[in-house]
């Protein structure tokens, strides 16, 4: 196929913008931009989605010839270098009988997900909808014959819960011309004919053929070339130009961000335009038998307020079976999240992230006009002292139950007085009422400034590794468990909030006897080595927590893409459990 030049719609002004970082293209002549600025109000709006990992990696479903297969059930093929015509023959074997479009978007519109993404096609290559580009689709190469995408979408848009496609433009594992597949396939390639041959024509069918897409979702850009992205971009847009488009699309050509998965920045981050973070229930997006690692549902709940209260929309995956079920798992964790939308949903769609610095783990804020909303995430006891508010405030009660909250407000000090414990056992929201729409602050508690000491909870960052918990009791993290390739870690994001070199306190518990391990601190950057790295030894501490000040200087730049903890040696010293890392300016 010929692509007509009439796609390269992304001007000028993108291009430059591009130079400077992440920043979305610059709108100006770009015939899409009132659509698609439009169409970002929207997404801002919803907070909450459903992503769906679905395709012939659920039949073996996280185990090959009877082998367990670590990691992500999706990368199965990659991980075993199943060769094509072996991998295909899933195809054949594939007939998910128990799918219902209707059953599944009333799943995410009853657990309050106002959105929905699912795999149109994974690295894998597989296209799960008809495809006319490509016979290996799921009409025309499986037992089922029929495109679930088309029952999908419409039940989609009979709720109101807005649709989008996820599509890997970059990894085909099935192609010569994809990125990925170095068994099969000769290490040098020509991308052009995939492009053309399939990726162009079947972008334009997900766009033409299921109605209105919320959002276009690519991933892990890799080898397409500035000008190849241009086309995909102007492809979307003159198609549907009021369809979102990741950043994951590579170059910069992005109209939102996509942060790592399951990866939160550490505070309010709104410079770069609107975020999303895309995150597993267990430790796989697509179906793996024997993953039942399911999250806490305070731990997601709390999550959604952070991430809403930091800026960004959350994008919470299940992975149907090759049957076409939704694992209860899931199912019962999202019931649970729905049910807690219902009474506090108000405090969630539809508000704005805090204009206050987060400065630990007990609240975290979001914002109506004329409304505050304080989610209290760990209970402070029968006080709760507020710092930073300069709005008078009316009344203040809870949503989850309309009780009154007596209060004292003296300058920028509100202290609440609380019940002994937390009306709802997820997040209890306090409701404000404030005077005038915008809340005040005090200069030295707004978003954006971090003071001299900051502190980096377990609980804000991402934990890596099947094994590694979170303990809302102590507040900390545990199991440290080190492998081969990897050891368990937390890993914070700090977003280009941070600059400069940090003494760093590590705020920890060991019992004595697991002692000893070498801990490693570090700021890392991506495909190069790390900006700096402390390490120490793991002291026994009896079982109880002390803070210890570290020897050297962590130096965070705005190139750093995470800080990482973790035990590389060995993991003697696992069930040491940590609390925070204090950097300190
Ligand atoms: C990608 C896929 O490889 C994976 O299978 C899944 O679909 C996931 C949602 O997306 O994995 C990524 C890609 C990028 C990052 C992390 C995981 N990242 O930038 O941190």
């Amino acid at each position: 196929m010929k692509i007509r030049s009439s796609f390269c719609l992304v001007p000028v002004a993108v291009l430059l913008a591009s130079c400077g970082g992440t920043r979305p293209p610059a709108p100006a002549p770009d015939p899409s931009a009132a659509a698609t600025a439009q169409a970002l109000r929207q997404f801002d709006q919803m907070k909450f989605g459903m992503f769906i990992h679905w395709g012939l990696y659920a039949i073996p479903a996280g185990e090959w010839k009877g082998k367990y297969v670590r990691g992500i059930g999706e990368w199965i093929m990659f991980r075993e270098k199943i060769p094509v015509a072996e991998y295909e023959q899933l195809a054949r074997r594939f007939n998910p009988v128990k799918f219902s479009g209707d059953e599944w978007a009333q799943l995410a519109a009853d657990a309050g997900m106002k959105y929905m993404v699912i795999t149109s096609k994974h690295h894998d290559g597989f296209a799960m909808f008809k495809s006319q580009a490509s016979k290996y689709n799921i009409v025309d190469a499986t037992p089922f014959a029929r495109d679930p995408m088309k029952d999908l979408s419409a039940a989609c848009a009979k709720r109101g819960v807005g649709f989008g496609f996820y599509y890997s433009q970059d990894q085909d594992w099935h192609e010569a011309g994809g990125r990925g597949n170095t068994w099969d396939f000769p290490e040098q390639r020509d991308p052009r004919p995939y492009l053309e041959g399939k990726v162009f024509p079947q972008v334009k069918e997900i766009l033409g053929n299921y109605g209105t897409l919320a959002l276009i979702w690519f991933d892990t850009p890799g080898m397409l070339s500035e000008q190849q992205v241009d086309e995909l971009r102007g492809m979307v847009k003159s198609l549907q130009p009021s369809c979102l488009i990741n950043s994951r699309i590579g170059h910069n050509r992005h109209d939102y961000v996509q942060t790592g998965d399951n990866a939160i920045p550490i505070q309010v981050y709104t410079k770069e335009g609107k975020w999303e973070v895309p995150a597993t229930l267990n430790d796989t997006w697509g179906y793996k038998k024997n993953d039942r690692n399911w999250k806490d549902p305070r731990d997601l709940i709390g999550k959604l307020a952070d991430i809403v209260s930091k800026g960004g929309n959350y994008l919470l995956n299940v992975g149907p079976t090759a049957e076409g079920v939704i694992p209860e798992g899931s199912r019962k964790i999202l019931r649970i999240m729905g049910e807690w939308l219902k009474v506090n949903g108000e405090s969630i769609y539809g508000t704005s992230p805090s204009p206050f610095y987060l400065p630990d783990i007990t609240w975290r804020a979001t914002v109506k006009p004329g409304k505050l909303y304080l989610h209290i995430l760990n209970w402070p006891g029968t006080k709760l002292r507020f710092e930073g508010l300069e709005s008078q405030v009316n009344k203040a009660y809870f949503l989850a139950n309309g009780a009154a909250v007596p209060f004292r407000q003296n300058g920028a000090v509100l202290e609440f007085e609380l019940p002994a414990r937390p009306v709802d056992p997820y997040d209890t929201v306090l409701a404000l009422e404030i005077a005038g729409t915008e809340p005040k602050v005090s200069a030295a508690c707004r978003a954006g400034q971090l003071p001299g000491r900051l502190d980096l909870y377990a609980w804000v960052a991402r934990l890596r590794g099947e094994e590694i918990r979170y303990d809302w009791a102590t507040q900390s993290a545990t199991r440290f468990r080190r492998f081969e390739q990897e050891s368990n870690a937390l890993w914070w994001y700090p977003y280009k909030s941070l600059d400069g070199e940090y003494e760093v306190e590590i705020t920890y518990a060991c019992p004595d006897r697991a002692a000893g391990s070498r801990f490693r601190l570090a700021s890392e950057r991506r495909g190069a080595p790390p900006e700096s790295v402390l390490e120490d030894l793991v002291e026994p501490t009896g079982g109880k927590f002390v803070t210890r000040k570290l020897t050297g200087k962590l130096v965070v730049t705005p190139q750093t893409d995470h800080i990482s903890f973790d035990l590389p040696g060995d993991d003697r010293s696992a069930p040491m459990q940590l609390r925070k890392i204090t950097l300190i300016r």
